[in-house]
């Protein structure tokens, strides 16, 4: 028998529950399996609006549409009673419906089941990661992958071109893409910083910190759940897409919420960028530059061990001093107690600038020795694929 994951069908299925994570990793994932392993991806979204605002070409009212080399299909209550798929994704757990489940449990050898979780750099995942959960009363098995910083782990999304393209756009484009931005190439010691947040109680005094200089700050907003919190800030009523506005040091101009691929171009060309959630941190972290991380707000500030696994991997190789700066700010944004306030970690991150650019370079690289999430996933679902048929009477 021959195996060859190029002939793959996969189902992936996302409910987008807020925000854009959900979809953006979905869509990056089936993406890429199309774009890499060959593999014939259908996408189901419950939410193809959500959908358009980081794929503008997606059209919002089709049942089924084509999009780079991906069916994405609407996910609508009746979706679908038939299962074709060799691999089925659950995204984050999002519910299939009974009779799908049903149709799956009909297959001979059944689909291999795959619920991707969502990222963390806890310890703990390591030792989740691809464990299995046979289906209470019908043949079936449901695979836990989760996404992780180590091999022992999922992997992180990461198309096979990513970084060249990226080294090619430094190296070329910088700076026809501050002019699109309507934007001058930078001014020796200015700062260009990106800023996609959730609602920030610390907002108001880093901008404090930034407008009282000495250096220059541009800082770029996407429009989003950031912006009214500028915009009372600044003084003015409510700042909206193409609006700028100085205050002293500080520039600040609202972009529009682009593509994914335009905002990779956004995190590679600034000194310093600020995400949240998952993919934009993971975005940045390709980006070889220096990041801020807001994590996805969770009850009883369970995210606050998220953001301290994630410090601890990522200052490990890090210089103390920088390593103090960083570990002080993340922890400021994210509100935990006791960091100093942001005008005294910004003093520290600009005494470490240099520090803290070297490192996000070494880390990207040392991230990127290892398996993409995409070919993790695919080999995982093929060794399951094959034990099943070899299983199979
Ligand atoms: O939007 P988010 O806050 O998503 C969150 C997290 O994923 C969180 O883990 C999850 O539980 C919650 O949603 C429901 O942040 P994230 O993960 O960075 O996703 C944002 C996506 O939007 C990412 O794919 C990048 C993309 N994006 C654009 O395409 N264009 C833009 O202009 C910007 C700013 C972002």
């Amino acid at each position: 028998m021959r195996y060859d994951a190029g002939m793959r069908t996969w189902d992936i299925c996302c409910s987008v529950i807020d925000n854009f994570g959900d979809i953006g990793v979905s869509w990056r994932l089936a993406r890429s399996l199309a774009h890499e392993q060959g593999a014939q991806v259908r996408l189901w979204v419950d939410d193809l609006a959500a959908f358009q605002r980081i794929r503008p070409d997606v059209q919002p009212d089709l049942a089924q549409q084509s999009c780079d080399g991906v069916t994405v299909c609407a996910w609508s209550p009746g979706m679908p009673a038939a299962c074709t798929a060799d691999i089925v994704v659950e995204a984050f757990g999002c519910v299939l419906p009974d009779a799908y489940v049903a149709a799956m449990a009909t297959h001979s050898p059944p689909p291999v089941w795959i619920n991707l979780e969502y990222l963390s750099a806890e310890f703990w995942v390591a030792a989740h990661h691809g464990l299995p959960s046979p289906h209470p009363r019908l043949p079936l098995t449901k695979y836990f992958f989760f996404p992780g910083y180590t091999e022992q782990t999922g992997g992180l999304l990461r198309e096979r071109d990513v970084l060249t393209r990226r080294a090619d756009f430094v190296q070329h484009g910088v700076d026809a893409y501050w002019q699109s931005l309507g934007l001058a190439a930078p001014l020796p010691g200015e700062w260009r910083i990106s800023l996609f947040a959730y609602e920030n109680p610390a907002l108001a005094e880093l901008l404090d910190a930034w407008r009282a200089g000495p250096e220059l700050v541009t800082l770029l907003v996407p429009e989003g759940r950031i912006l009214p919190q500028v915009s009372a800030w600044s003084g003015l009523s409510e700042l909206r897409t193409g609006d700028a506005v100085q205050c002293d040091a500080l520039h600040v101009q609202v972009l529009p919420f682009t593509s994914q691929d335009e905002y990779d171009r956004l995190l590679w060309a600034c000194d310093l960028n600020f995400v949240r959630g998952e993919d934009s941190c993971v975005r940045a972290q390709w980006a070889a530059r220096p990041l801020v991380w807001q994590a996805y707000p969770q009850a009883d500030a369970v995210h606050h061990d998220k953001l301290d696994a994630l410090l601890g991997r990522y200052t490990e190789t890090l210089a103390p001093a920088a390593a103090q700066v960083l570990t002080d700010t993340w922890r400021r944004w994210n509100g935990v107690s006791g960091a100093p306030d942001m005008m005294a970690c910004w003093a520290g991150w600009r005494a470490q600038r240099g520090e803290l650019r070297r490192h996000a370079t070494d880390w990207q690289a040392r991230l990127a020795a290892q398996p993409s999430l995409t070919d993790a996933l695919a080999d995982f679902a093929e060794n399951k694929l094959k034990s099943c048929v070899f299983s199979t009477p």
